[in-house]
């Protein structure tokens, strides 16, 4: 789309799943001029989907894997001033780093996990926004700039074993909304992404690399792909400025809800 052309595009956790998805999509719908910077903790895997792309799309799109975790405060304070001079001009920031750990119920939930969902979904998404709504904040007459977050249908359907992780996906949509809020006198667009059940590394992150654990949860159903939630999260951004698809629940076809309100074959 040209609405897309000479745009630089930030997504956090571009490594695997519907991030990785998302910077694909969006080199495939504006292949001839447009940033990618690709962040994540996993550097290798990151260069190797920056490879992928370029070997798919060519050279019109520039792709810049740099190493963040999001959960690291400084990290994410020191991001910014350590781009290259031509890459600080973001205009796209999707904020898809996430992760669920563990299926436990309260008594039981392990301290790491709630810390680590906590500071990955929720500090570190509100941090990655004061990093770059300074940029934002200078573009245009009044501000201009796109904030992508990515929450869930947990965040708005709490369920026994996902505590804290629906805690977290509701935290990003009240956050997400009092945002848009008080951006409203300028062009910057805050939206919001619901997926459902979508089949990427999630689960198996969840069940802390049992990957036979992973499976079984998408066992007798459908789930979307990461491509799913890419083609929607690549329209948002390709909207005419006055267009803000301020929220979105994306499911697949046998999905009613959170936490396994599935119809199973
Ligand atoms: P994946 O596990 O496949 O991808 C998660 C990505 O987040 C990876 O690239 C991972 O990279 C990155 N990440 C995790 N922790 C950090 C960190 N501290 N700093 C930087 N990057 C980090 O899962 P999904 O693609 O499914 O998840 C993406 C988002 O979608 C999450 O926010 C998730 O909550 C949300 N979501 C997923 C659903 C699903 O069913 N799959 C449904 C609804 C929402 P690395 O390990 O290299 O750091
Ligand atoms: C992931 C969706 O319902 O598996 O965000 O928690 S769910």
């Amino acid at each position: 789309s040209k609405r897309l052309e000479g745009k630089t595009i930030l997504i956090t956790g571009a490594s695997s799943g519907i991030g990785r998805s998302t910077a694909q999509e969006f080199a495939r719908t504006s292949p001839n001029n447009l940033r990618l910077i690709l962040t994540a903790r996993r550097i290798d895997t990151l260069k190797e989907v920056a490879e992928d792309i370029k070997k798919e799309v060519g050279a019109g799109v520039k792709v810049l894997p740099v190493k963040l975790d999001v959960s690291n405060p400084e990290e994410v304070r020191s991001f910014v001033g350590n781009l290259p001079e031509e890459w600080r001009d973001i205009d796209v920031l999707v904020n898809n780093a996430g992760l669920v750990k563990g299926v436990a119920k309260a008594p039981e939930i392990l301290e790491e996990d709630i810390n680590v969902m906590f500071a990955t979904n929720v500090t570190g998404l509100i941090n990655m926004t004061q990093a770059i709504l300074p940029i934002f904040k200078k573009k245009g007459e009044s501000g201009a700039g796109d904030i992508i977050n990515i929450g869930s249908i947990a965040g708005r359907e709490p369920y026994p074993g996902g505590s804290i992780y629906c805690a977290t996906k509701a935290a990003i949509r009240s956050f997400t909304d009092a945002l848009r809020r008080e951006l409203i006198a300028t062009r910057i667009r805050v939206i919001e992404i619901d997926p459902g059940q979508v089949e990427t590394e999630f689960s198996v992150v969840r069940f802390y690399g049992d990957k036979s654990k992973a499976d079984a949860i998408y066992a007798g159903c459908e789930p979307l792909t990461p491509d799913d939630i890419a083609e929607v999260i690549v329209f948002t951004a390709g909207r005419r400025e006055n267009v803000i698809v301020a929220d979105t629940l994306i499911f697949p076809n046998h999905q009613a809800g959170a936490g396994g309100a599935m119809y199973k074959k």
